[in-house]
């Protein structure tokens, strides 16, 4: 990943006057890129004496709680966030992380866009970027965004102004987006990176077991009956996929909280042969839909076709206001249409 010297010199001028209010957005469903990029990139602004503000559209997962500074994150509700609106109206800077388009983020991309006149700078890793910003860091070849905001550090200041609590939330965002070190951009840079947050004193088991181990039994009995009794595979000529789907009631009964069904997403892709996985979840507005894929399979582009979304070619979103069997029946006539 190159990132030009020009942006950064540029993001320094930005940067110059201090302090400066400054507010971090990260995506909805916030996922701990999302959340580990905001309080990284954030941890170092405040500790050059800005006043940053974070706010995301919705809650985010419980297992990221413990991230420093995550009890700071403000949870923007439509209409009733004046508090939040103030602030976005106060900004001088306001930082996109880990998504591509302030459209995304519905109700509070509407309070930006209404209140603010502040300067937009765009972190992120996810294709197609929107072309509104004062300033793009956009490089979708960067595995994660958490890992783009240590580069744009290091070559801003010096990694070595990283303390253990922001090289741990750089961390979170690292390990989650590549799978555990498992999906596609895996450079030499990302290793070196990696070493040198173990340098800055990072535990990774201790990180792995905050993320990964700490789920309630009521998640892993949804997986386990999303898993055996939800799963359906599909099959056109050579081409598998598979799916699951969850409503709200079954959610329900399983004690949802939000980041439950995090993940689920990727187990019926360690079926052999199976190269297209989806996940149907249904909210009170909508059905969520995660896709992933493996190796050429563009699921980037199956989601912007299909279900009004994108991201990446190995994983993407989208959604459907159809009902839940509806926009499965959909999915497979998609599916036997694009795949055959
Ligand atoms: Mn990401």
């Amino acid at each position: 990943m190159k990132i030009e010297n020009h942006k950064i010199e540029q993001l320094r001028e930005l940067l110059e006057i201090k302090p400066q209010n400054i507010v971090i957005v990260g995506h909805a469903n916030p996922d701990g890129d999302a959340i580990g990029s905001s309080m990284a990139w954030g941890g170092i602004l405040e500790s050059k004496g800005h006043n940053v503000t974070y706010v995301v559209p919705n809650k985010f997962p419980y297992f990221l709680s413990w991230i420093h500074g995550a009890d700071k994150i403000h949870i923007y509700k439509d209409k009733t966030s004046n508090k939040i609106d103030t602030l976005i109206a106060d900004a001088d800077l306001i930082f996109c992380m880990d998504f591509n388009s302030i459209a995304r983020i519905e109700a509070l991309g509407e309070a930006i866009n209404s209140n603010s006149s502040a300067k937009r700078i765009l972190i992120d890793h996810h294709l197609n970027p929107a072309s509104d910003y004062t300033l793009m860091f956009s490089y979708p070849e960067s595995s994660s965004t958490s890992f783009l905001v240590y580069t744009i550090i290091s070559k801003l200041y010096d990694t070595d102004i990283i303390s253990t609590e922001i090289a741990e939330a750089i961390y979170v965002g690292i390990m989650t987006d590549t799978g555990n070190f498992s999906f596609s951009n895996l450079t030499p840079e990302l290793f070196k990176s990696v070493a040198k947050l173990v340098e800055l004193g990072i535990n990774i088991p201790k990180i792995n077991t905050l993320v990964y181990n700490g789920y309630s039994a009521d998640r892993v009995k949804l997986l386990g009956y999303a898993l055996g009794t939800k799963m359906q595979l599909i099959q056109v000529g050579d081409f598998e996929a598979a799916y699951i789907s969850l409503s709200e009631e079954e959610m329900r009964n399983h004690n949802f909280q939000v980041g439950d069904s995090e993940g689920f997403v990727n187990y019926p892709l360690s079926i052999k042969g199976v190269s297209l996985s989806a996940m149907f979840s249904q909210t009170r507005q909508f059905i969520r839909i995660s896709l992933r894929s493996r190796g050429d399979v563009d699921v980037n582009l199956f989601a912007k076709k299909y279900f009004e979304g994108g991201g990446h070619k190995n994983a993407a979103g989208g959604k459907s206001m159809k009902g839940l069997d509806e926009t499965i029946a959909y999915f497979k006539d998609a599916i036997k249409e694009y795949f055959k």
